[in-house]
């Protein structure tokens, strides 16, 4: 099941502080699955735990293009560690978006074990490794979640980088946990956009509160959470229209939302998720910049990730904004979602 995660208590309320942690345990901890008996087992058949071969699949492009470039530095049999074979390692890193401050301490970390001497490719892939999933570790996190009452998760981020999507399959594997989640169709803009996510509440099987098309998006929020309290719901998750982080009145809105959820329910929302599109990278580094600063970011949704050769744009992500990375998306269906492992994260990157 891909919502068990390795943490060592079963505390109701996750915080990335738990990302270290050892023994397994449900996503959102059984204690909160509060109004249902059982959970839907016909729903949990699609529900499969990530292996390493999974990860290796979601992270093929970035890692192809990876190993290609690294092969190429090999002029001959064995390569001589130099200051040519160093700079280069470090343009054909910084290219997998990885930034500097990880690229660098590879470089340096090469330099001292292996300065003029002969070095094979599996000994590089295996120093990348090592330091990509040290600059990760603990940047995993589980769903936060409310002591009592809904939990309430917004999920904020540009035009078309998967919001609705990785919306549906999350409540999809939260619905397959025995959560009672309710949707809220926040994004009148887009003409087709509460078409898109009712559809999904069908397929998934679950409750949604939407408006009509134009209608203002903060009383339409108002709407779901209300449902959410009144009807004992577990888990709200609330869609957004997409909207550039340089477009103020837009980023003004969402803390508007923000205002409107807290009302209602103190400390809510208890996740707001940005979700990135793994093909944009470098500019999703100043999406995570502009979104975190304005709308109070909690973590990280990774979208596109099976379609990028980009996935090293994480590592400077999680290290310079301190956002765990909540889940990663490879595809468009219901289950093409898994939680964040750091360190299966960089095996299936360098494997
Ligand atoms: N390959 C792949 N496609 C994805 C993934 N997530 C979303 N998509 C596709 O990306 C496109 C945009 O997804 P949406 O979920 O509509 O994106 P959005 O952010 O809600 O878009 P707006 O509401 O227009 O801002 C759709 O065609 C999705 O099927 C993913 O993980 N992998
Ligand atoms: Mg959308």
């Amino acid at each position: 099941m891909v919502f068990w995660r390795k943490k060592k208590t079963v505390d109701p309320v996750q915080t990335s502080a738990d990302a270290s942690a050892e023994s397994a345990a449900p996503i959102v901890s059984s204690d909160r699955v509060a109004n249902t008996t059982e959970p839907a087992a016909a729903s949990q058949e699609n529900v499969a735990e990530p292996t390493r071969s999974w990860w290796r699949r979601a992270l093929s492009k970035t890692s192809d293009l990876l190993r290609t470039d690294i092969r190429d530095l090999w002029k001959s049999e064995g390569q001589i560690v130099d200051d040519e074979f160093l700079s280069q390692l470090f343009a054909t890193l910084v290219r997998t978006d990885m930034g500097g401050t990880t690229a660098t301490k590879i470089r340096d970390s090469i330099s001292e074990k292996y300065r003029s001497r002969r070095i094979e490719l599996k000994d590089v892939l295996d120093i990348i490794r090592e330091q990509v999933g040290e600059s990760l570790k603990s940047k995993g996190a589980a769903l936060n979640v409310a002591t009592t009452g809904p939990t309430v998760i917004l999920v904020v981020g540009v035009n078309g980088s998967g919001k609705t999507t990785s919306i549906a399959k999350l409540a999809h594997r939260l619905t397959s946990e025995g959560n009672r989640v309710l949707l809220g169709a926040g994004d009148t803009f887009r003409a087709a956009a509460v078409e898109q996510l009712k559809i999904w509440s069908t397929r998934i099987g679950c409750e949604i509160v939407h408006g009509e098309h134009g209608a203002d998006p903060g009383s339409v929020v108002f709407k779901t959470v209300q449902r959410a309290v009144a009807e004992s719901f577990d888990i709200c998750i609330l869609d957004t229209a997409g909207r550039l982080q340089t477009q103020s009145n837009l980023m003004q809105q969402l803390e508007k939302i923000k205002r409107v959820i807290e009302k209602q329910i103190p400390g809510a929302p208890h996740e707001v998720l940005l979700v990135l599109d793994a093909t944009a990278g470098q500019n999703a580094i100043s999406q995570a910049k502009g979104f975190s600063e304005a709308a109070g970011c909690t973590g990280i949704v990774l979208a596109k990730l099976d379609g990028s050769a980009k996935g090293g744009v994480i590592v400077p992500i999680a290290e310079q904004f301190g956002l765990p990375v909540k889940f990663v998306g490879i595809g468009e269906k219901l289950e093409d979602l898994s939680v964040f492992d750091p360190d299966d994260f960089a095996s299936g990157l360098f494997s």
